[in-house]
């Protein structure tokens, strides 16, 4: 580490202590976000290059400065409507991936069998030709749709493209059968319409918040921390239900602790009391909703004292939760939550979160869930493409999964394996994704990689996934390249640029120009007319009459705000079958599932396990982060929470070393133990992201234990094929 990044590093230090201290709840600033929002973007340094983060998939606005040639910090953006001025601590510990000495620096082929992670490097040519070669291979054999991408962040458009072009409709992300789908699912059969990356919720003037299992706070998605401590500032009423008491648990009037697994049982009964007490937004529901008399009908029996014999949850906080929330309508936020894979009930649970919110008319209200805009921005000309791609093979109804709107990233890693979806998959292109560690069950990820023909890997670290490619190509970070032009749905309308801060290091590349060079030896060069990525860019926010310039030095353009809320003057519109919202779906009906949700017990642990349960750490993104020695100064290992009492009685003690075996004997790396009065007695907890064992991960290395491991039984959700992975349990041993 140079001087200048020592220096820079203590700078960081000082705003992620903050995030530190946020775990114990010692200090106001517990959101830990960087000090004070930059009202003027000075700079002690040569000079300052607006472009958007990519330490998480959130991509705030923000500024690198630049002195001598080296980048010695990152601040937020105050033009761009992410960040405000402000970043979340992996934000500004960019410079870590940046320098961080393990980066991929040459592409490398393959020399050994599939993961014993020996390769040689070789030149680009060298690289790109073999990708080409065996591309138009399988091709010939199998057909283009035997090709999948697994792409994950925001350079993966030009591979998706690349994809496209070659013929085969198999793009898929973990961030949606492992992730977010339930609820995109649940909340689209409700609303007609998904909460998206950024959620559209407008937490600021929320006057009560529910978090539901979303634990922001640790869940450091920046807009979202900063709106919620705005409300929490401005006197909002904070409800947490967490089986662990979280960051937001500290901050919050009601902890509710609830038994795992049974959150839908309390929605129903909270329905349940805001019904009978007459307490939910009657005019709206009766302007905007179908189905009220048959959700009343349904809960009728869900009553707080049911729920509590499932939940654990006493009845007398139940209903004066539901009244609470009431009290607060419109601007009562229940949070969607955004990882929501838990239970295999996932879409019906997230469906019950929507229909909670109908009942509190907080959607397309002032302080409850907004209907964004989006800035137009017209696609870059190019030949359309041609032919028709077969229908990805793990296709909804193959499998049963009818109403899935996007491919399963599980359902292409199965199809890999030989005979068991309609064609097999045969060769993978994997971009920013580490397969190994997002996908449950990963001995059956490296059984899929094993049957393959050909898999390439484009990465920025040697993470897991690159130890099983045949072909590694090095990617130019996020600060060393431009990207498409991002341009999401919020509450204003905005268009941000990514440009190169620095030229790339060693012989790493930018993903437009790994994907072009492969489509132009693939004879696809009618896809990819442009010059480089800023060409493309420029071209669309020219063609949208914006102004390229500003864009280019402020590093982002905002468009004219539109009305998102009913307090604004929008008057919304569903777009579901009947024109409103459905608390009653017909088509869940149709499709053969519930079509209000039902609740069922979740299995219980056998004797002498716990549930293991896994989130997040403010100061990493996954595994993504945890070889970033900056980040990690402050949190270099994850811990294994079981509550206090349950250790006396195995006799284990609080930061000994203890080891967790699943239900199925698959024992986790050794993790320090963390005793705690903080997580009920019937489940553990840890942070998702630990324990690497890809060899070139010199930092990251051993540190702590990969919950994904120990993911060996899953439980499907029926309706979107999301991949419910709370349903496994350990027992803790010393190690
Ligand atoms: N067991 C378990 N599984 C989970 C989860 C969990 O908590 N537990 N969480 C789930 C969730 S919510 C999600 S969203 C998914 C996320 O899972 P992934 O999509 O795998 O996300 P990351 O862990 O961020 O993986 C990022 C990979 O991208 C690489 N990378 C980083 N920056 C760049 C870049 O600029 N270019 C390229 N080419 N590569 C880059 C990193 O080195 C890393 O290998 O995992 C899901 N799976
Ligand atoms: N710092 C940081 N922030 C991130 C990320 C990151 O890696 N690092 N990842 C981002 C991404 S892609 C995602 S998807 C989100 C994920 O963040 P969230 O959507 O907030 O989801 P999880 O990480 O699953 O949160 C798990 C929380 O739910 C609790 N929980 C577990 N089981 C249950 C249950 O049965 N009922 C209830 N009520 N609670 C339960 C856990 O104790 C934990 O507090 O975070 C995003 N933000
Ligand atoms: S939330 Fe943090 S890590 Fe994610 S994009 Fe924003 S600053 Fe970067
Ligand atoms: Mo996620």
């Amino acid at each position: 580490m140079s001087g200048v990044t020592r220096r820079q590093f203590i700078k960081i230090g000082a705003a992620t202590a903050g995030a530190a201290a946020v775990g114990s709840g010692l200090t106001t600033r517990w959101w830990g976000l960087d000090d004070d929002p930059v009202a003027n973007p000075g700079t002690d340094g040569d000079r300052v290059v607006p472009t958007f983060c990519e330490l998480c998939f959130w991509k705030c606005g923000v500024l690198a400065h630049v002195k001598d040639g080296r980048v010695t910090k990152i601040t937020g953006n105050p033009a761009h409507p992410l960040s405000r001025g402000r970043l979340c601590p992996r934000g500004t510990g960019g410079t870590g991936l940046l320098y961080d000495p393990d980066r991929l620096k040459r592409p490398m082929l393959r020399r050994e069998k599939r993961g014993e992670q020996v390769f040689e490097e070789v030149s680009w040519e060298e690289a790109l030709d073999f990708t080409a070669q065996r591309l138009l291979n399988l091709k010939d054999r199998y057909g283009p749709e035997s090709l999948a991408l697994y792409s994950h962040g925001y350079g993966g458009s030009w591979f998706k493209h690349l994809l496209k072009a070659y013929g085969s409709k198999n793009i898929a992300a973990p961030s949606y059968a492992q992730c977010r789908g339930p609820r995109e699912v649940g909340f689209q059969l409700t609303y007609g319409s998904t909460l998206g990356s950024p959620e559209v919720l407008d937490l600021e003037n929320s006057r009560v918040i529910t978090l539901i299992g979303s634990h922001l706070g640790e869940n450091m998605h920046n807009t979202q921390v900063q709106e919620f401590a705005t409300a929490i500032d401005r006197g909002a009423t904070l409800i947490v239900v967490d089986p662990r008491f979280s960051t937001a648990a500290g901050k919050a009037k009601y902890w509710l602790p609830i038994k795992p697994g049974t959150d839908l049982a309390l929605l129903l009964a909270w329905m349940h009391v805001i019904i009978a007490e007459g307490l939910y937004d009657k005019d709206y529901i009766d302007q905007y909703a179908i189905g009220f008399d048959q959700l009343k009908e349904h809960v009728r029996d869900k009553t707080p004292e049911w729920a509590y014999t499932q939940t654990t949850i006493a009845p007398e906080t139940i209903v004066e939760t539901a009244r609470v929330m009431a009290g607060g309508r419109p601007a009562s936020l229940v949070h969607p939550g955004r990882h929501v894979v838990w239970y295999g009930d996932d879409t019906q649970r997230s469906r019950a979160v929507a229909i909670l919110n109908a009942l509190l008319g907080s959607y397309a209200r002032r302080g409850g869930i907004f209907v964004p805009s989006q800035m137009a921005l017209p696609a870059y000309p190019y030949t359309a493409y041609q032919g028709h791609p077969k229908a990805p093979p793990d296709r909804p109804k193959d499998q049963g999964y009818p109403l899935a709107d996007e491919v399963l990233a599980s359902g292409l890693c199965m199809a890999s394996i030989p005979g068991t979806a309609s064609y097999d998959i045969k060769g993978w292109l994997v971009y920013g994704t580490n397969l190994l560690m997002a996908l449950p069950q990963p001995e059956r990820t490296k059984e899929a990689i094993q049957a393959l023909d050909f898999i390439a890997v484009v990465d920025v670290l040697p993470a897991e996934i690159v130890g099983w490619a045949d072909v590694v190509l090095p990617e130019a970070t996020y600060l060393e390249r431009c990207d498409d032009i991002d341009n999401p749905p919020w509450k204003v309308p905005f268009a941000a640029v990514r440009q190169e801060v620095v030229p790339p290091m060693y012989d790493s590349k930018p993903g437009w120009w790994i994907a072009r060079e492969i489509a132009l030896r693939l004879g696809l060069s009618d896809y990819f007319p442009w010059k480089d990525s800023m060409e493309y860019a420029m071209q669309r926010v020219h063609a949208a009459g914006y102004d390229c310039d500003v864009l280019r030095t402020t590093g982002v353009v905002i468009g004219k705000p539109r009305p998102t809320t009913i307090e604004d003057g929008l008057v919304p519109k569903f777009a579901t079958p009947s024109g409103k919202i459905e608390l009653f779906s017909q088509r869940l009906k149709d499709a053969g599932f519930d079509p209000i949700p039902q609740f069922t017990p979740p299995e219980e642990p056998p004797t002498g396990h716990f549930r293991l349960l896994f989130g997040r750490a403010p100061t990493h993104t996954f595994g993504r982060t945890t070889n970033n020695r900056f980040l990690s100064e402050v949190f270099n290992q994850n811990e294994l929470w079981l509550n206090a009492q349950m250790a006396a009685e195995l006799g284990l003690k609080d930061g000994e070393t203890v080891v967790a075996v699943n239900q199925d004997g698959v024992r986790s790396q050794p993790i320090r133990l963390k005793a705690t009065q903080r997580i009920r007695t019937d489940c553990v907890f840890m942070v998702h992201g630990f324990g690497h064992d890809a060899k070139g991960l010199r930092y990251a290395r051993n540190r702590g234990a990969d919950d994904s491991r120990l993911v060996t039984r899953i439980k499907t959700d029926p309706i979107m094929g999301g991949t419910g992975m709370s349903v496994n349990f350990v027992r803790v041993e010393r190690a």
